[in-house]
């Protein structure tokens, strides 16, 4: 999901939170709560512009914490992204503001970027994102003015049926300014769970083996086929939404879960329960009885990260120790811990037992062992080593040894070669408001919880933000009769919830928020499961719905 490659060719933070955190004259954050999501970055950021008088563009259609450091805040309404960034670079290149040096040295494609954003104009792309002309222009301005300045996303611009396209669109920005593979600049996308940079770099994508080497390239699988003694075919596998689907249809009869709850994280859950019902074997490895626990076959107890020994790699590519403090109680074990002897027990099935390849025989036994094959096999990792990041971790590429990791990417030339401007259009979201369903509900997160709510939920958080809330701007609730604190019900094409509303000038006129915390109200019953076609990620915020009293 969160593998989205640019136009320079990694899905990564391409600079450091320090040298953002320092060097930057400006910032734009675009689709991203920093301050409740990524508290350790929006405090740095407040202090930049407190400090230092950084300079900061938010666009958001929500009145976020963040907005009120904000220079200029550009409240657009949710997935017209494209659009607001087209025209913004439109004003850039009039103003001849671009930086032709970096364009002619370090890119190509510039003609194509510059005839697709020859139409949106400023005042254009007023009518699709509802930010004035004038706002539009001072932005672009400012940003160009103020170098270097970082590009910083997250799920704002990713959850949209034109995610990568969106990205895409926030790399052509920085390109076009000259904000690249320098420090204080970049195109930064901010990793959501601890270790979910780690994940996907090591392998947990579906077209990719540890360290973003393709399974479709022979030489690649080769290698894996001569390290592992088995390895999949050479075809790219299913993402998550696919996966249902396919249950559904009974093509994916077993599925094993380890660490997420689709049945409350995944977009329309009528549908996901449905499609785990399908299932003939359903096996969910989980700290806690989740709600998707409760669905299957098989329950495997894992450990949480306080019980166990490994390391996770951060927003900025650092991979870093995590340490056993605490026992695990009970049956539960390490994760690694329950993949090795499953993995033992399988090789055994599969007759890979005796197979002379290094690492067929699943003999780890801790994971610094494990770390050593990544190493061996990963050449993003390859200098990688439980006694070098025992004190501080190393950012990847980390190629060898004594090689001291990489805190800024893409310095000099990037890893395609040349950085690619690409004609990006904007596209309006699947599903659009309409006399049925007049509203836009977008969803996201608040400081107090926890996605699904499984961990927050059972702690003392729950006293500070104890129940599901429908924001929703005063003309909306004013027009329907709903007061402040009211309960109403939220119906979509695919399911309906009730909750209390906040009558809030924090969301535009038009659009509702909600957060997916709540099992009570889950957003998620809202939801639509359009995808990305390319990135595969959903469209978690735009989707159409009716508020009423309840
Ligand atoms: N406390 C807490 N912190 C978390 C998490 C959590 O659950 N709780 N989850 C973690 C994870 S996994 C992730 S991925 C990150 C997510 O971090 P964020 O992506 O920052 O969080 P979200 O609330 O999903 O949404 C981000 C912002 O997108 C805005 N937005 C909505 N629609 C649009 C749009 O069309 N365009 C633009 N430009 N903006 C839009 C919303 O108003 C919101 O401010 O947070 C991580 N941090
Ligand atoms: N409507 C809407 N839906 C969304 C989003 C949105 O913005 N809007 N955001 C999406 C995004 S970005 C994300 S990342 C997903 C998150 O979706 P999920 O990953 O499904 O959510 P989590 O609650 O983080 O974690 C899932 C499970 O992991 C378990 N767990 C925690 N630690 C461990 C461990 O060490 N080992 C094991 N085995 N299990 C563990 C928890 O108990 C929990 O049941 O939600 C997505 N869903
Ligand atoms: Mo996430």
């Amino acid at each position: 999901m969160t593998g989205l490659v640019t136009a320079f060719g990694s899905g990564a933070m391409t600079n450091s939170i320090e040298d953002i955190s320092n060097q930057a004259k400006a910032y734009f954050i675009i689709g991203s709560n920093t301050t409740e999501q990524h508290p350790v970055i929006g405090t740095s950021i407040r202090q930049a512009v407190k400090q230092r008088g950084a300079k900061l563009v938010l666009a958001d259609p929500r009145e976020i914490p963040i907005a009120e450091f904000a220079t200029i805040h550009l409240k657009h309404r949710p997935g017209s992204d494209i659009a607001l960034l087209n025209a913004m670079m439109n004003v850039i290149i009039s103003e001849d503001l671009h930086d032709k040096t970096f364009i002619e040295e370090r890119t190509e494609n510039f003609d194509e970027l510059k005839a697709a954003v020859e139409k949106y104009t400023p005042e254009y792309a007023e009518e699709i994102t509802g930010v004035s002309a004038e706002e539009i222009r001072a932005a672009a301005c400012l940003l160009a003015t103020n170098k270097p300045s970082s590009l910083l996303y997250a799920m704002g611009i990713t959850q949209h049926t034109t995610g990568h396209q969106n990205v895409l669109s926030c790399a052509n920005f920085q390109m076009l300014l000259g904000n690249m593979g320098v420090p204080g600049g970049g195109v930064n996308p901010l990793r959501g769970q601890n270790n979910v940079q780690g994940a996907c770099d090591l392998g947990c994508l579906v077209n990719v083996y540890p360290g973003y080497q393709k399974v479709e390239e022979e030489d690649k699988r080769d290698k894996f086929l001569a390290a592992w003694g088995k390895t999949s075919s050479l075809r790219n596998g299913l993402t998550v939404v696919d996966m249902l689907n396919a249950a559904e249809t009974g093509k994916v009869k077993a599925l094993f879960i380890l660490g997420e709850n689709p049945m409350m994280t995944d977009p329309d859950i009528n549908h996901v329960r449905q499609c785990l019902k399908s299932l003939d074997f359903l096996v969910v490895q989980d700290i806690f009885l989740s709600e998707t626990a409760q669905l299957a076959d098989v329950v495997l107890p894992g450990a949480p990260f306080a019980e166990k020994d490994g390391t996770f790699t951060n927003t900025e590519r650092r991979i870093q120790r995590v340490r056993k403090a605490i026992v695990p109680p009970g049956n539960a074990r390490a994760d690694w811990v329950i993949i090795r002897d499953l993995g033992k027990r399988l090789a055994k099935r599969m007759g890979l037992e005796d197979n002379p390849a290094p690492y067929a025989g699943w003999d780890y036994e801790h994971p610094s062992e494990i770390m050593d094959e990544i190493t061996a096999l990963t050449p993003i990792y390859g200098g990688i080593n439980y006694d070098r990041i025992d004190d501080v971790g190393l950012p990847w590429p980390c190629p060898s040894s004594d090689h001291p990791g990489t805190t800024i990417l893409h310095v000099g030339k990037f890893s395609r070669g040349l950085g690619k401007f690409s004609g990006v259009e904007w596209m309006p979201p699947v599903e659009e408001p309409d006399e049925e369903y007049p509203l836009v509900l977008t969803t996201g997160r608040v400081l107090y919880h926890w996605h699904g709510g499984d961990m927050t939920r059972r702690t003392n958080l729950e006293l500070l933000y104890p129940e599901a809330l429908v924001e929703i701007n005063p003309q909306d609730a004013g027009s329907l009769s709903i007061e402040d604190g009211e309960m109403v019900t939220v119906s979509s094409r695919r399911g309906q919830v009730t909750a209390k509303a906040e009558v809030t000038e924090r969301p535009l006129p038009g659009v509702v928020f909600m957060t997916f915390h709540f099992k009570e109200a889950a957003a998620n019953l809202l939801t639509i499961a359009a995808l990305d076609p390319v990135a595969k990620i959903p469209e978690f915020k735009a989707c159409a719905v009716r508020v009423e009293k309840a």
